[in-house]
């Protein structure tokens, strides 16, 4: 895969790490909610579309990250805080979060 396959759009953009990811609103395509908390993703496994979006929702008291491990995006979430990242092309996208590195993460995007 390469950079700008995907397009993110935190809600809180100060903790985005834009490494290949640009910004962008909605559009087509659904939102896939993600539930961050007791050291897990939840649902840990995904099966999207091109267009959809991934919402990851930290409901922790401490800072997550997902990173996916091929750099494609890296985004921090602190306590309370959504953020989104909006899948573009098909693919397998393996994340973890680099604070807590068993949590782990997968979407296929197809
Ligand atoms: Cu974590």
């Amino acid at each position: 895969m390469r950079p700008r396959a995907y397009v993110a759009s935190g809600l809180a953009l100060a903790s985005v790490v834009l490494a290949g990811v640009a910004l962008a609103g909605g559009g087509a395509g659904g939102v896939i909610r993600v539930t961050v908390g007791d050291l897990t993703f939840s649902p840990a496994s995904i099966t999207a579309k091109p267009g959809d979006t991934i919402e990851w929702v930290n409901g922790d008291f401490i800072d997550h990250t997902a990173t996916d491990e091929a750099a494609h995006f890296d985004i921090v979430m602190a306590p309370g805080e959504t953020q989104r990242v909006k899948l573009q092309e098909p693919g397998i996208i393996t994340y973890i979060c680099r604070y807590h590195p068993n949590m782990t993460g997968r979407i296929e995007v197809k």
